[in-house]
C-alpha cells in the first residue's frame, strides 16, 4: 500500500482497542506512531509495531514539552486510552492547543452515543466523563471526530456466549433479550476509526457504526450461535428489577458493568435512536469496505475463536 501523506499519533496503541488500530494505520499506509509509557508491560507488541515501521514513541501523560514536540510532528491524533484515563485526555487538549497543527482528533470514546443516551448512574458517571473531553476538543477548537463504535463484538460474543466452554448448558440473558444492540468486530472498528480520522467529511461530526447487518437481539443471537454449533442452551433469564438493584447495591466500580449491560441490552440504546439528518453512519459513508457480519462473527468463533483479553471490568 503506498504510504499516505497524513501522519497518525495513537495514544493507548498497546490497548485492547489501540493495537488494532495501530495495525489499521499502518495498513492503509499511514506513518504510525504510538505513544507509550516507559513502564508499559506491552514490549513484544511494541517490538512487533517496530517491526511493521511504526515510531515507538515512550513518554507520560505529564511530559508537556515532550508531547507537544510529537504533535508537531504529526496530523491526526488518535486516543485509545483506557477508561481510567479518560479525564487526563486534558493533558492531550492542552498540548494539542500548544502545537496547534492538529488537524483532527478522536478522543476515546468508541462505545454508546454518550451525547445521545441516558442511563442508569453508574454507567451516567462513565459516559459523563466522556461527554466532559467531547465538550473540551469542542471548546479548545480542536477539529474533532466523535467516533460511536458501540459494542466491541468480540468481546461481547465472549461475555455472552462462552464461546470457549464447550461444556456449559446456559446462557445468561439480561432482560427479555428481545431488546437489539450493534455487535461490530474490532478488525472493522479499527479500519473505520482510521477511515474516518482521515476524512474531510467526518470532520467536526459525530460518526456512528451502525452497519444494518450487526444489530441483533440476545436471542437472535443465541439461535444463531445454537444453528451453528449444533447445541443448545437453556436460557436463564435475570430480569431487569434485578440488574437494576444490582446496580444501586454493588460496590463501585463493579456496578459499572450491570448498568452498561441493562443499557446495551435490557433498554437497547446502541440500536433504539434514530439517526438524524447531520449524523454520518460509518457502512453508508464507505461503501466500498465490507463489515463483518454478526454472523460472519460467530464463524469466526467457531473456526478460529479470538481469546478474551479485554481486562476491563474482568
Ligand atoms: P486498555 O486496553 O485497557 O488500555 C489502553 C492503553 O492505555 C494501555 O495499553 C496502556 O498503554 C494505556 N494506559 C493504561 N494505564 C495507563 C496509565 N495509568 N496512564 C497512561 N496510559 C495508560 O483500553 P481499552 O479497553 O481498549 O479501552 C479503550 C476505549 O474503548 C475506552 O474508551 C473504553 O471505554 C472503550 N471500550 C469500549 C468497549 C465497547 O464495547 N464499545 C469495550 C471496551 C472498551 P501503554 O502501556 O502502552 O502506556
Ligand atoms: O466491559 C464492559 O461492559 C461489561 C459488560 C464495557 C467496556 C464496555 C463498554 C461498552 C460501551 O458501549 C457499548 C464501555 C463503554 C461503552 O460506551
Amino acid at each position: 500500500m503506498a504510504r499516505n501523506e497524513s501522519k497518525v499519533l495513537i495514544f493507548g496503541g498497546t490497548g485492547y482497542i489501540g493495537n488494532h488500530m495501530v495495525k489499521a494505520s499502518i495498513k492503509l499506509g499511514y506513518p504510525t506512531y504510538v505513544y507509550s509509557r516507559p513502564n508499559s508491560t506491552k514490549t513484544d507488541l511494541l517490538k512487533e509495531f517496530q517491526s511493521l515501521d511504526a515510531t515507538i514513541i515512550k513518554g507520560e501523560l505529564e511530559e508537556h514539552e515532550k508531547l507537544v514536540s510529537v504533535l508537531k510532528e504529526v496530523d491526526v491524533v488518535i486516543s485509545a486510552l483506557a477508561y481510567p484515563q479518560v479525564p487526563e485526555q486534558l493533558k492531550i487538549i492542552e498540548a494539542i492547543k500548544t502545537a496547534g497543527n492538529i488537524k483532527r482528533f478522536l478522543p476515546s470514546d468508541f462505545g454508546c452515543e454518550e451525547d445521545r443516551v441516558t442511563v442508569l448512574p453508574p454507567f451516567q458517571d462513565f459516559l459523563n466523563k466522556k461527554k466532559l473531553i467531547r465538550r473540551a476538543t469542542e471548546e479548545a477548537g480542536i477539529p474533532y471526530t466523535f467516533v460511536s463504535a458501540n459494542c466491541f463484538g468480540s468481546y461481547f460474543v465472549n461475555y455472552l456466549l462462552h464461546p470457549h466452554d464447550h461444556q456449559r448448558e446456559d446462557i445468561i440473558v439480561y432482560g427479555s433479550g428481545e431488546a437489539k444492540a450493534v455487535l461490530n468486530f474490532e478488525e472493522d472498528i479499527a479500519i473505520y476509526t482510521i477511515r474516518v480520522a482521515n476524512d474531510p467529511r467526518a470532520c467536526n461530526r459525530v460518526v456512528i457504526f451502525r452497519p444494518s447487518t450487526n444489530i441483533i437481539s440476545q436471542l437472535d443471537l443465541i439461535s444463531l450461535w445454537e444453528e451453528k454449533t449444533g447445541r443448545k442452551f437453556k436460557k436463564v433469564h435475570v430480569s431487569e428489577e434485578d440488574i437494576v438493584t444490582l446496580s444501586k447495591t454493588l460496590p463501585d466500580p463493579e456496578n459499572i458493568p450491570v448498568s452498561i449491560l441493562h443499557s446495551i441490552f435490557v433498554k437497547g440504546v446502541t440500536a433504539d435512536f434514530d439517526l438524524e439528518e447531520k449524523d454520518l453512519e460509518a457502512s453508508r459513508l464507505y461503501p466500498d469496505l465490507k463489515w463483518t457480519t454478526v454472523e460472519e462473527l460467530l464463524d469466526i468463533f467457531q473456526s478460529n475463536p479470538p481469546k478474551p483479553a479485554l481486562a476491563a471490568f474482568e
